[in-house]
């Protein structure tokens, strides 16, 4: 007995050492400690035997079962050090599931971007407001009288009497000079709404930005310098700007700007209808009752300000001939712009 049982264990010992995966030493620890296996059938066979005989084999199986058992352990071990433990029942050599797709920024935001950066490094900071503003920010320190047109409610969506959606940016620079004093620079980029009927050139809300910089002695000179230097670096060539005289009643003088059209280079095509100028901007000095309005002391500072339409802008540089695409969302629109920075 003791001879069979000594044969047993060396061999279940060898054949757990040569086994080559863990199938492999399942199938031998099935055929020596299983239900029909071999050691199991030796350790069922102890109650034919006389007691002495039986005490004998008894301790010699159950030492020689918990030696199977170890080296069972640590071969298993020995196998699955191979492979990183949370692997089982993955195939981590599958290719990856195709990731979720990632959105993108809207070509507006884009644009916005790219456009403060370029003040940025001009040395302009950046703010933002309420886009449900008090007419007195909107209208009534930007000096415009009672009863201007664009405060309208054909022009203008009104919230109640005193509060409306702002039509411009222009009452956060006034907010801002409330709080600070000169020197400043800064732009304000935003939405802003207009009570307009939507079509190919018009939309009830659009995007705006506006500067403004204000210190003592600040000129005209700065304010073409600043264009120019904003129209170099966002449309590359030094495409040439002009000074159109203009109304508006926040700014005198003030001006419309025009730069040489970017796509015929002033010969005259379809996006600037043949004259050879595109409109980029309005802008103009600051008006001495808008410093007044903000509690600043008569004829210590000058500035400039200026208005440009976002939208009008990413169309030139997209190509996008109808401003309503820009307010859709259609994905077929959007997803064009994906990857494009
Ligand atoms: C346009 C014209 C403009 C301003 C905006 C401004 C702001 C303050 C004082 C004076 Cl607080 N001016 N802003 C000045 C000139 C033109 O926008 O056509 N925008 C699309």
């Amino acid at each position: 007995m003791q001879e069979t049982i000594e044969r047993l264990r060396a061999e279940a010992l060898a054949a757990i050492g040569a086994a080559a995966d863990e199938a492999a030493l399942e199938a031998v620890r099935v055929s020596v400690l299983g239900r029909k296996g071999s050691l199991t059938g030796l350790l069922r066979g102890l109650k034919d035997l006389g007691d002495e005989a039986r005490r004998e084999a008894g301790a010699a199986l159950n030492a020689a079962k918990d030696d199977l058992n170890a080296a069972l352990t640590a071969r298993e071990a020995q196998l699955g050090a191979g492979r990183p433990a949370a692997s089982s029942g993955y195939d981590l050599t599958l290719p990856g599931r195709a990731p979720a797709p990632s959105g993108s920024l809207h070509p507006l935001q884009t644009v916005l971007e790219e456009i403060c950066d370029i003040f940025h490094g001009m040395g302009f900071s950046r703010d933002d407001g309420p886009e449900v503003e008090l007419d007195y920010y909107n209208f009534t320190a930007l000096n415009f009288p009672d009863d201007h047109p664009a405060r309208d409610i054909q022009d203008t969506f009104y919230i109640n009497d005193k509060v409306l959606l702002r039509t411009q940016t222009s009452p956060v620079q006034v907010r801002m000079m409330e709080r600070r004093e000169p020197p400043l620079a800064c732009v304000f980029p935003g939405r802003v709404y207009r009570n307009e009927n939507a079509d190919a050139s018009h939309s009830s809300e659009f995007f705006q930005i506006e500067g403004l910089v204000v210190d003592r002695a600040v000129s005209m000179a700065d304010l073409k310098d600043t264009v120019d230097t904003f129209v170099r670096n966002y449309f590359g060539a030094s495409a040439p700007t002009r000074f159109r005289p203009h109304y508006f009643p926040f700014t005198e003088p003030s001006v419309e700007v025009d730069m040489q059209c970017i796509l015929c280079g002033g010969k005259g095509c379809g996006t600037c209808k043949q004259g050879g100028w595109l409109e980029i901007m309005g802008a103009g000095m600051v008006h001495p009752n808008v410093f007044r309005a903000a509690g600043y002391p008569d004829d210590r500072y000058t500035g400039f300000a200026f208005g440009m339409g976002i939208d009008r802008i990413a169309m030139l540089k997209y190509g996008i001939s109808d401003i309503r695409l820009l307010y859709e969302n259609d994905l077929r629109f959007l997803n064009q712009f994906r990857g494009v920075q």
